[in-house]
Formats: C-alpha cells, sequence, structure tokens
C-alpha cells in the first residue's frame, strides 16, 4: 500500500519590509523559501524599506492593497516553481506589531466570495475604508497616548491592565487617531485587524480573529484576563469592541483555508489556518525559547525577548501573552544605546578595532573593580536618560575611566541594565537558563563572556533572520490537532 505522501506546512511573514514564506515537513526540515521585497517587487507603491513616511516625518503607513499584491505574487512564484499546495496540512504566520487595516462596510461579503480566476488585489480593492495603513514606525498619535493613560487613570494602571504604557506605535492609541480626524471614517469600517489577523482574514476568506500574544500589542487587551478592556476600549473609540471581534488563544485553529486557494492554487480543502500573530512572538517561537530562557538582539539597538512566567508589568518594556502558552507570558525590552554606542568607545578607545577593544576588555577582571559606567550616546528609551555616568567603587560619581576600565564599564553596564530591568519585569533566570545570542555584537566572543558573567548562564549564538517566519510554520504545525513532534523545550 502506498504510504501517504509527507504533510507540509507553511509560515508567512508579514514583515515591514517584505512577505516571506518557509515551507517545512513533519520533521522541521525547511523544503521550500520564498520571498517578495515590496520595494523592489511592487514599485508602484512607491515605498521606501516597505514604508511611506509622510510630510510631518511622524505619520508612517504602508498600502494595505501592496501587501495583499505581494501575496498574489509569492503563491504565483510558489505555484511556477512547481511547489505542491495539495499537501500543506497547515498554514500561520506573523505581522509586523502594531499595524492596523481598516475594512470597509461590506468587506466581508466580498472576502467570503472571493472568485478564484481573480487576484486577490484586484479582487479586495474596494474593500479598505483606510488605504494606508499606520505602522509601528507611527509616531504621532502623543495626544491620543496622553489621553488614554489619563482616561484609566496613569500610565502605571494602563501597564498593570495592558502590560505597557502607551505608546504611539501601540494600535488603540492609531484607532484613536483616525477616530478623531475622520469620525465618518472610523464609522464606516465595519472590521479593525491587526496586520497578522488581516493576513489570515485573507487565507479564511473571513475575518480571522485577534491572537493575544499581537492582541497585547494594542494598549486594549486585559492581558491576565484575556479580554478586551473596556475602559481601554471606551478612551479609544466608540463601538470598538464589535468591531475588533473577541481574541483568540495563539495556537487557534480558525479554520480550513477559503475555497478561493483550493481552485486558484490546488491547496487541499482540508489544509487548516491557525492563528497568525506578531513577528516578535513568532520569533520567539522560531528561536524555541523556553521557560526562563532569554533572546538577545545585539544589534543597531539592542532587543530582549524574555520567558516570564509571573509577569510585573513595569513602566519600562513590553509584557506580552506568550505565543506558546496560555498562561505564560513574554516580555520585550528594547534598548538604544546598543551597537552605535560600543561603535564609538571602540573608535575612541580602541582605534576603531574589535580586535583591540576585546584585548582590552579581557585585561581587567569580571566585576570591574567595582567600577561602574553607564554610557547613552543618545536618549535611551530605558532609562529615560542621556550621556555618560561612571562611579567608582566607593559609588563617587568620577568624570574618567582609564581605558581598560571604561571599556569593561561600557559593556558589563549595558548587561547589568538589561538583567535589572528584566529581574524587575518578573524575570527569573533559573538553572536550565539559556542566553541565545544574535545580531552584529554575538560575533565578538569576548562580549558574550561579559553577558554570561552578569547573568551566570550559558550563551549560544543563533541566527535569527528568519525566525519569525520560521516560527509561523512551527506554530502551524502545533495547532493542528495531532503535533507530530514537541517543537519546543529541552
Ligand atoms: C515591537 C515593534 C517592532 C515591530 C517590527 O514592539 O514595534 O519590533 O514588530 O516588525
Amino acid at each position: 500500500m502506498a504510504t501517504a505522501p509527507e504533510a507540509y506546512y507553511l509560515g508567512f511573514d508579514f514583515s515591514t519590509q517584505q512577505l516571506k514564506v518557509i515551507v517545512i515537513d513533519e520533521q522541521l526540515r525547511v523544503i521550500h523559501e520564498n520571498h517578495v521585497n515590496f520595494d523592489k517587487e511592487l514599485p508602484e507603491f512607491r515605498t521606501q524599506g516597505g514604508v511611506n513616511i509622510h510630510k510631518d516625518r511622524l505619520t508612517v503607513t504602508s498600502p494595505v492593497l501592496m501587501w495583499i499584491k505581494a501575496l498574489d505574487m509569492i503563491l504565483a512564484k510558489m505555484k511556477s516553481s512547481g511547489f505542491n499546495f495539495s499537501r500543506v496540512k497547515a498554514l500561520s504566520g506573523a505581522g509586523q506589531q502594531h499595524g492596523s487595516v481598516y475594512w470597509n462596510d461590506g468587506a466581508s461579503l466580498i472576502l467570503q466570495n472571493l472568485p478564484s480566476d481573480v487576484p486577490l488585489h484586484q479582487a479586495l480593492k474596494s474593500c479598505f475604508s483606510v488605504n494606508n495603513s499606520p505602522v509601528w514606525m507611527d509616531s504621532s498619535t502623543g495626544e491620543q497616548c496622553s489621553s488614554l493613560e489619563e482616561a484609566v487613570g496613569g500610565a502605571q494602571k494602563l501597564v498593570e491592565i495592558t502590560g505597557s504604557r502607551a505608546y504611539e506605535r501601540f494600535t488603540g492609541n492609531q484607532i484613536a487617531k483616525i477616530y478623531s480626524q475622520n469620525p465618518e471614517v472610523y464609522a464606516q469600517t465595519e472590521r479593525i485587524s491587526l496586520v497578522s489577523s488581516f493576513a489570515a482574514s485573507l487565507f479564511l476568506g473571513a475575518y480571522a480573529r485577534i491572537d493575544y500574544s499581537d492582541g497585547s500589542g494594542m494598549n486594549l487587551l486585559h492581558i491576565r484576563e484575556k479580554t478586551w478592556s473596556s475602559a481601554c476600549l471606551d478612551a479609544c473609540a466608540p463601538g470598538l469592541e464589535k468591531k475588533l471581534g473577541i481574541p483568540v488563544p495563539c495556537s487557534k485553529i480558525l479554520g480550513s483555508v477559503s475555497p478561493y486557494y483550493v481552485k486558484r492554487y490546488g491547496f487541499n480543502p482540508n489544509c487548516k489556518v491557525v492563528a497568525f500573530t506578531g513577528d516578535n512572538p513568532a520569533s520567539l517561537a522560531g528561536m524555541r525559547l523556553a521557560e526562563g530562557d532569554i533572546a538577545i538582539s545585539l544589534g543597531t539597538s539592542d532587543t530582549l525577548f524574555l520567558w516570564i512566567r509571573e509577569p510585573k508589568p513595569a513602566l519600562d518594556g513590553h509584557i506580552l501573552c506568550s505565543p506558546m502558552e496560555t498562561n505564560a507570558y513574554m516580555a520585550l525590552l528594547c534598548f538604544k544605546n546598543g551597537s552605535l554606542m560600543r561603535e564609538k568607545i571602540r573608535d575612541e578607545l580602541a582605534s576603531g578595532s574589535w580586535e583591540e577593544f576585546s584585548k582590552t576588555l579581557t585585561s581587567t577582571p569580571a566585576g570591574n573593580n567595582g567600577n561602574i559606567g553607564f554610557y547613552y550616546d543618545v536618549m535611551e528609551i530605558i532609562p529615560e536618560v542621556v550621556g555618560i555616568h561612571r562611579f567608582d567603587s566607593q559609588n563617587n560619581s568620577v568624570p574618567s575611566f582609564s581605558k581598560e576600565v571604561e571599556i569593561r564599564a561600557l559593556i558589563e553596564g549595558q548587561f547589568m541594565l538589561k538583567r535589572l530591568h528584566a529581574e524587575m519585569l518578573g524575570y527569573k533566570i533559573l538553572p536550565t537558563t539559556r542566553i541565545l545570542a544574535t545580531g552584529g555584537a554575538s560575533h565578538n566572543k569576548e562580549i558574550l563572556q561579559v553577558l554570561s558573567d552578569v547573568f551566570s548562564a550559558p550563551v549560544y549564538t543563533i541566527d535569527t533572520a528568519n525566525s519569525a517566519c520560521l516560527g509561523s510554520a512551527y506554530r502551524a504545525i502545533h495547532g493542528v490537532p495531532t503535533p507530530p513532534q514537541k517543537i519546543h523545550g529541552t
């Protein structure tokens, strides 16, 4: 008897600059990858880095039809490469966090009756009340942020409800801006999606629910109760609950693919669509982070993802519902003074050479004989400070250090601050804790040694270029009823 062909799982990533897809088999082997670059392959939308920055320099949007056309293109590319869609058992995806999509009155009927002989971007062209979707790079909603915090009783109260104080890019504030500037546009919007749930809707042929994890980036979700907070909804816009739909657990199977994909691409009608989530939660899944683990990206800015059991939401950083487990959380901490600060000190004290920098770093002992420094070239996000602050072993503020002490103070200071803020959010180092490092500075072993010393945990380097996309494919496997393999845990 012939054995059934092996099943495939698709993971999509609707990120800022491109749409990516990764196909894995049941052994989690990557068997196909493809992508569409928005600027290069869809030049008619005139984006730069996938976005349009408006005249005020604060408003940043992306054309919603560009994302849809990119989906048409990527599926056509897969089809012409001979990819067999009938073997796909489930699919999931990620979207850049916070971005929002506004569906017009009547759009759900069009979505439910997609004609398979027409590309999606044509079939859906009249479906949006807002054609240019606000994205995470937007910082035009300062006014709405202040009103939201005030309405719920202050920043700390908002943090306790939603896991974050009001941020300009967070979706609730974006919706509030659209409502206050264009109430008639808001009134003719029947549904508001995140980029992730919008993308899932395209596959379902119906409005997809927002998942808890991406929903945590809106300043609207009560992260412990997993329901919309009525205080936050009311502060942003009237009748919002109906337009958002009920949020769902991240592993929820939303349904099967729309007949459109069966007819047009040969998908199996039973192919399941697992809830899509934000790119950061999907990366956490892609890196297979387990309880107590930390992922740290040492790039232009330094970003930390933490797996947390009992969160203590604080004014700095974000707590999101975990994409892997309903009763767990993830924290996201972003520090602006990352690589640029390290490079500045390298240039000043180590003639621009990482080799010399590392040699000098190892010439001083861990702990720096009690000398500590904090280095902020630009205004930091966490904490909001700027400048260089040095303290000797007696805790006296001092104007300068020797070059050896300065280099160690910089690196130890950067990592101690990360540990401090992580612990303030409820993070606990466990005996099993692993630190997964990625980004430019993760190539420097001496810097990683300091990271390991500060957290008392082993550091591993990983390549995360595709982690959100891969994480989405893992989530597709994880979401179907009989997962062939456990995909997280040590
Ligand atoms: C996270 C954030 C970005 C986007 C990028 O809060 O704004 O990481 O998710 O896609």
